[in-house]
């Protein structure tokens, strides 16, 4: 490493490519040849000079998720990702920092905040439920926590104006913070959503080089932890965007998760977990405990229930788009059934809590499903002694 020459990236070059990168990513082309060849065919006729924003078709404003179609139509159209609100303005050219998602450009310093002992262990506390840190392994992590910097703020301070560019990632320590957006065509901003001291906001217009979405406000004084964008971009961006990307499709295709915001569907990518299965394995055991709920990406379970005189039966299958194990996280109860792979399942896991925290605005519609289970139980074992756990 030490004598390696170093050469210097004109920002031209840097700029171009890290919009090629973004471009790419965003559309994921199954032809990286045809697509690059497109890109710069449309870069060159765009403009002589220097570009405000990528020639490729702006994800930002591709719309609504699904296209509004039904639930599984389409699987196989190619997934279109999605940045979770529109546009709200011009891109601003304000990404100068390299990033190639091959290689996290190890050549930049590490940015360095000192802190106290407490200070280390209150941001590690904080950081813990995060769910953009996930994905993170030890070392980032480190790296993460190094680069951190304490904001605070008092009543009234605007942390996030919409419309302008992305300057940090935020981290909540303490206080309440409110969300605004002002739509297109609208006088006023209206009021969208908020944080209790807790969660983390600042991340899209980091990951998808757009303007701030929204507006977050202090409601009364409070701290944050900042990261800088850079450090964002190269630590925390690369597994992020790759599990929203993983997941979008998925999320897209559940009928339930309909209801939520596009926005609200990103963090729930970001608190998905991987789990794969073969023939014959139980996923979830009757009489256990619960510890999360499962979404089906591919594959098919067999939902068995034990009655009261030990008779097994199968009550259930699910496949690609359903979901199970919600049940016992919405009753506070053990499993109510068994839940057997068949042949290779794939899931994505969705830990209690997360539960709680990213699909209070699907509870109502899981709870009148549950209500439809005991009906079908009726049918199936001619008595209303349980309820399953399957949708
Ligand atoms: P940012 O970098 O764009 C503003 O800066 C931040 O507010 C944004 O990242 C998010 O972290 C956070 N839509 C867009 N951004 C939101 C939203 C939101 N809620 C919080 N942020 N919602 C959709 C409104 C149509 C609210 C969904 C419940």
């Amino acid at each position: 490493m030490e004598n390696r020459p170093r050469y210097r990236v004109p920002d031209e070059l840097r700029e171009t490519l890290l919009d090629f990168t973004i471009a790419y990513l965003l559309e994921r082309p199954s032809n990286l040849a045809d697509f690059g060849l497109n890109f710069f065919q449309r870069l060159r006729g765009e403009t002589g000079g220097r570009r405000t924003s990528a020639p490729t078709q702006n994800a930002a404003t591709t719309g609504a998720v699904n296209g509004g179609g039904g639930a599984d139509e389409n699987e196989d159209a190619e997934p279109e990702p999605t940045p979770p609100v529109r546009n709200v303005g011009r891109r601003k050219s304000v990404f100068a920092e390299a990033y190639n998602p091959e290689d996290d450009a190890d050549d930049q310093p590490a940015v360095v905040h000192p802190k106290s002992d407490s200070q280390r262990a209150s941001l590690a506390e904080a950081v813990k439920h995060i769910l953009l840190f996930r994905s993170l392994d030890g070392e980032q992590m480190q790296q993460v926590l190094d680069a951190m910097f304490e904001r605070r703020v008092q009543a009234g301070d605007f942390v996030i104006k919409q419309g302008d560019d992305g300057d940090n990632f935020y981290v909540i320590e303490s206080g309440k913070y409110k969300v605004y957006v002002k739509m297109d065509g609208e006088a006023e901003p209206k009021l969208v959503g908020g944080y209790d001291n807790a969660g983390s906001f600042g991340e899209l217009a980091l990951m998808y080089n757009m303007p701030r979405a929204a507006t977050v406000q202090a409601e009364n004084g409070g701290s944050l932890w900042a990261m800088d964008r850079q450090t964002f971009r190269r630590i925390v961006l690369k597994n992020a965007y790759k599990k929203r990307q993983m997941y979008e499709s998925l999320l897209n295709s559940v009928p339930m998760l309909k209801t939520l915001e596009n926005y609200e569907r990103m963090n729930l990518a970001d608190a998905l977990v991987p789990r794969t299965y073969t023939d014959g394995d139980t996923i979830i055991k009757q009489g256990d405990a619960a510890d999360g709920m499962y979404f089906m990406e591919d594959g098919e379970v067999r939902v068995v229930k034990i009655d009261g005189n030990g008779v097994e039966k199968e009550i259930n299958r699910a496949t690609k788009g359903g979901y199970f194990g919600e049940l016992a996280l919405l009753t506070n109860k053990p499993r109510a059934a068994t839940i057997f792979a068949v042949g290779t399942v794939k899931t994505a896991f969705l830990d209690v809590e997360a539960f709680e925290r990213l699909l209070g605005p699907c509870m109502e519609l899981m709870k009148r499903n549950a209500e439809d289970y005991e009906q079908q139980l009726i049918r199936i074992f001619g008595s209303k002694s349980a309820i399953t756990d399957i949708r």
